[in-house]
């Protein structure tokens, strides 16, 4: 992969760039797309941010995010301006199997992509970019890419909302170890440009339904198990459970995070079902691997101490699979 600096050359005259991010967008992925977006925009390029699928309302008061074109809605408007591109970002994912339905079409993309994340082990599809686990967020690095571009000043407000917000979901509102000198060096700036950090606070944290709180309620007193012995804690969630509490896209987000909240628990599952597909969500503390986990056992990855995974097994069997998985972890023991 060539250094992404080399790209800032080329994008001197007007281009025309779609920027892409994974599947079930999160915070960082819609962030980082924005905030790029706003950017490019500025230098006068022709972009339009694409998403493989919907967005969570909670973001919805992102700058930019009417600009957002989902793919699975839209299929033929966003492919056909991907086939137009002169550039394609790729934001957030490090592996073309992360964009869904959006897979085929990057595959027979005949441009370059061009890398932005913090991912471990990216594949090796892109010409320009870079990937570095070290950071925080894809957020951060947006805002290095245009810092390296000479263009920190022409930072604005819109700028500052989205790459502030994709910083704060991805460190867990910046207490995650990767939330380094540097990410406050960049909200200085942020904040320096206008930045109302409150709002965006208040937007992505105190914007629950009455039922998503109840569900809470539901899933921390009914159906979180804890494993003292094995330092863990376990949330499965069927899909009738889940129907129940007739919850929205992103209504699970940071659920997972509850056990280790507990004292002594350093790791922390998230299994769900949905359309008889089962998705893991893993979360741990310290030397505990979760990408390894998922990579080995559950045909995923991500983070060394948050990743995501898939079984094909049932929701009962998965669980069965996961203990003993847990019990053989010496960093467990
Ligand atoms: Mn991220």
């Amino acid at each position: 992969m060539k250094p992404i600096i080399e790209v800032v050359a080329q994008l001197k005259t007007s281009k025309k760039i779609a920027i892409t991010c994974h599947y079930r967008p999160d915070g960082d992925a819609i962030g980082s797309s924005l905030g790029l977006y706003h950017y490019l925009c500025l230098k006068g390029h022709e972009v339009m941010p694409i998403t493989p699928n919907e967005v969570p309302d909670f973001l919805s008061f992102l700058p930019g995010f009417e600009s957002l074109v989902n793919f699975e809605a839209l299929p033929s408007k966003a492919t056909e301006f991907i086939q137009a591109a002169d550039y394609i970002f790729c934001l957030d994912y490090n592996n073309l199997s992360r964009v869904h339905a959006l897979t085929p079409v990057l595959e027979a993309a005949t441009q370059e992509l061009i890398l932005i994340d913090h991912h471990l082990q990216p594949s090796d599809v892109f010409t320009y970019g870079i990937s570095d686990s070290s950071k925080s967020s894809t957020c951060e690095m947006v805002y290095d890419f245009i810092d390296a571009a000479g263009d920190a000043a022409i930072v604005n407000q819109h700028i500052a909302t989205c790459i502030y917000t994709g910083m704060l979901t991805d460190t867990g509102s910046f207490r995650f170890p990767s939330t380094s000198a540097r990410v406050h060096e960049i909200i200085m700036h942020l904040k320096n440009k206008g930045l109302q950090h409150h709002l965006v606070h208040e937007a992505v944290y105190d914007n629950w339904t009455l039922n998503r709180l109840q569900f809470m309620g539901f899933v921390l007193s009914q159906k979180m198990e804890v494993f003292p012995e094995l330092h863990s804690g376990i949330i499965a969630l069927s899909s009738e459970e889940m129907e129940r509490f007739q919850l929205q896209n992103g209504d699970t987000e940071g659920l997972v995070n509850y056990p280790l909240s507990i004292q002594g628990i350093k790791f922390a599952a998230l299994i769900t079902e949905k359309e008889k597909e089962i998705r893991l969500s893993l979360r741990s503390k310290g030397n505990v691997d979760v990408n390894t986990l998922a990579r080995k056992h559950f045909n995923g990855g991500g983070h060394f101490n948050a990743a995501g995974g898939k079984s094909n097994l049932t929701l009962t069997e998965t669980i069965t699979k996961l203990k003993e998985i847990l019990n053989d972890l010496h960093e467990l023991k």
